[in-house]
């Protein structure tokens, strides 16, 4: 069970990043232009080429930093850790900037006015991208490394540090809301 959670943490770390990333990285220009859609914005402002891009970037660095670091940190803990082909650190950092996108636009279709909470979506929106990204980008390594018992592991991690991480970006008056 650690092994799995080991796991799940390591290689979803290069998701996990890019969206703290972007609120540290973000400002200027808005990814749908002002434009909007039956009355309400495309995406919204907190949507940004330079939060988007910045965001995935880093995702894609940390991933070689991993790759580094992969053999003495699972020496360190005994687990057999993955490392990240670029194809797949591109997809898990993109995709998560990209189903962070894809639910700001359920939300503005929803009605929900930028920096509204939408539990659950939230949580799990850029797993959703990531997932689908990595497993588009590099299917083999994405089943060798997220089978079944990883996948179940980072639904329910994922939340939890989801919550933990943002809580403390608030508290440190990084992030206007605590989700
Ligand atoms: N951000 C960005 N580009 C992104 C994602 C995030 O620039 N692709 C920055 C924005 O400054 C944003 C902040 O990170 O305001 C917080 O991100 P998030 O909570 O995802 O955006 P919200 O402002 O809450 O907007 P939304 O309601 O659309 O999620
Ligand atoms: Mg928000
Ligand atoms: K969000």
């Amino acid at each position: 069970m650690l092994d799995l959670v080991a796991v799940a943490f390591w290689a979803m770390l290069p998701a996990y990043v890019p969206n703290n990333a972007a609120v540290l990285a973000g400002g200027g220009a808005p990814i749908d232009g002002g434009r909007t859609l039956g009355g309400r914005r495309l995406l919204g402002d907190g949507k940004t080429w330079r939060g988007t891009a910045v965001g995935t970037l880093v995702g894609v660095l940390l991933a070689q930093a991993l790759n580094l670091l992969a053999p003495a940190v699972a020496r360190a803990v005994g687990v057999d850790l993955p490392t990240f082909p670029l194809a797949a650190a591109v997809g898990l950092a993109l995709g998560a900037m990209l189903g962070d996108i894809g639910a700001s636009f359920l939300k503005r279709r929803t009605g929900r006015e930028r920096g509204a909470a939408f539990p659950v979506v939230d949580q799990l929106d850029f797993v959703a991208g990531a997932l689908v990204c990595t497993a588009v980008l590099d299917f083999a390594w994405f089943t060798g490394t997220f089978t079944l018992p990883v996948v179940g592991v980072v639904v329910v991690l994922t939340p939890v540090l989801h919550v933990a991480t943002n809580g403390v970006a608030y508290v440190l008056g990084l992030k206007d809301e605590p989700y």
